[in-house]
């Protein structure tokens, strides 16, 4: 007998990857450069002027390669969904080509072959880090207008031709990131301390524009989709009870909030202009951009969880780099081997906050531990014993069940990399976040043999018992 558990039946259990960090094959089947295959260190370090072999990104764990072997892995496990990303410069390889490549686009009409004959259902991520070179180096990115036009005629042509097997898009992955990581987030060039607040908010304000776009378009062409945004979720804490620390911890909260106020009421929210005002910023906003958001909001917010912050009103106690989002150390919380510090708690804060404000049902499509693994031979099989991957996700997912049962409606839950790729901050593979590990190191070698790890069997029979085998810490 299955025990009760506060899942919903149907609940949509499954893993997220991204185009850029899997598939490999970057110059193969017409595809055209993306930022990312001149970002070998990820966040980390400046772009090259071209690909360069030590970039890991441009044969990734060869997915494009080997889709059937990895999504029959992704069935073992009993997989409801699977998140992937359509690379755009597989689709238009300059970004403004009159014409898509054709086989681009058959190579997702492949991996979508192989996800129905798995009953897998899609959760298709449009734009994940990975706008097409040419726009970065012609338009810098979404600094300019013309790049709502080019992704419009990208958003049609993925429609058109997925949409009658695809209900679920995400528009713009992590859409907030954009202001901490312009060209890995906006495929801006101009480097980060040189970019004016005018431009970078002028980029975001395309990128709203653009995600209700594609949102009136869904409404179109594909009737019956679902479209949700995609938010960096991080519930910032005062450092201490001091209100001024308070009110530092609400102005981070509202840099991340905003994303979601405008994608879910259509309209920017008082405190951002407020922001906006202060900064010297004067937006250009049409009346036609004007009526898209507010007339196209999305069916459901979605986000990825990976950590709680801290903030304070005390500026020297704030390291200065380190993470996407910054915060002070939280005192109370363990960390990653990469500093993100571990807090299954704020996970069931966050949800219980992002229901309340918007009352959308949410979906949880990134969550995960990256960790550096071993492999080891037990029984004669090659496996990875990741107990500390195993308890990070139990202890998360236990919250999910919590906030469900504090009444927050959730579509389901994808773990983040639930094969090994390449990180998206720091462009390791050493960074693994995988129930399946992949035989390949930073320095390149390895043989892309595939190995299920401990965890692998452990999410299989979470999904098989709907979370009856999740325990409270
Ligand atoms: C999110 C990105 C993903 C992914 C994940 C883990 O920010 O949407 O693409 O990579 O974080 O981050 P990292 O790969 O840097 O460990």
């Amino acid at each position: 007998m299955t025990a009760t558990t506060p899942f919903p039946d149907g609940f949509l259990w499954g893993g997220a990857t991204a185009a850029n960090q899997l598939e490999g094959a970057y110059d193969e089947g017409g595809k055209g450069p993306s930022i990312q295959d001149v970002m070998p260190q990820g966040i980390s370090g400046p772009p090259t002027a071209e690909p360069t072999p030590e970039n890991l990104k441009l044969q990734g764990i060869d997915h494009y390669h080997r889709y059937a072997e990895d999504i029959a892995l992704f069935a073992e496990m009993g997989f409801r969904t699977y998140r992937f990303s359509i690379a755009w410069s597989r689709i238009f390889p300059n970004g403004d080509d009159a014409e898509p490549n054709e086989e681009g686009l058959a190579f997702y009409d492949r991996l979508l072959d192989e996800l129905e004959k798995h009953g897998i259902e899609p959760l298709v991520t449009i734009s994940h880090y990975e706008t097409p070179l040419a726009l970065a180096q012609k338009y810098d990115g979404w600094v300019s207008r013309d790049l709502i036009g080019f992704f419009e005629t990208y958003v049609r042509t993925i429609f058109a031709r997925y949409g009658s097997r695809v209900k679920y898009w995400l528009t713009f992955n992590e859409i907030n990131s954009v202001l901490h990581a312009p060209l890995m987030s906006g495929g801006i060039l101009t480097p980060k301390d040189q970019l004016t607040k005018q431009d970078l908010y002028q980029a975001v304000h395309h990128e709203l524009v653009a995600s209700s776009l594609a949102t009136k378009i869904a409404r179109e062409l594909v009737p019956q989709a679902m479209i949700g945004c995609m938010v960096i979720a991080v519930p910032f804490y005062p450092l201490t009870p001091d209100p001024q620390d308070a009110l530092a911890a609400q102005r981070a909260d509202h840099e991340n909030l905003a994303f979601g106020d405008v994608h879910v009421r259509g309209e920017y929210p008082g405190y951002l202009l407020r922001q906006l005002r202060e900064l010297g910023v004067e937006l250009n906003i049409t009346d036609e951009d004007r009526a898209l958001l507010k007339e196209h909001t999305v069916d459901f917010v979605s986000f990825s969880y990976y950590m709680s912050s801290t903030q304070t009103a005390d500026a020297s106690k704030i390291p200065s780099e380190g993470n996407l989002i910054l915060g002070a150390p939280n005192p109370t919380l363990e960390a990653s081997e990469w500093g993100w510090q571990i807090d299954p708690v704020g996970l069931r804060i966050v949800m219980n906050q992002f229901w309340e404000r918007w009352q959308k049902p949410l979906f949880i499509v990134e969550n995960g531990l990256g960790a550096k693994d071993r492999l080891v031979e037990v029984d004669g099989v090659k496996t990875v014993e990741d107990d500390y991957r195993i308890a990070y996700l139990n202890d998360h997912l236990y919250q999910v069940g919590e906030a469900i049962q504090d009444g927050v409606e959730v579509l389901g839950y994808t773990t983040w990399g639930c094969i090994d790729l390449v990180s998206a901050s720091t462009a390791q593979l050493s960074k693994r976040y995988g129930f399946i590990y992949v035989d390949r190191n930073d320095d390149g070698s390895g043989t892309l043999d595939r190995y299920k790890k401990k965890s692998f069997h452990w999410y299989a029979d979470v999904i098989r018992t709907n979370g009856g085998n999740l325990t409270a810490k």
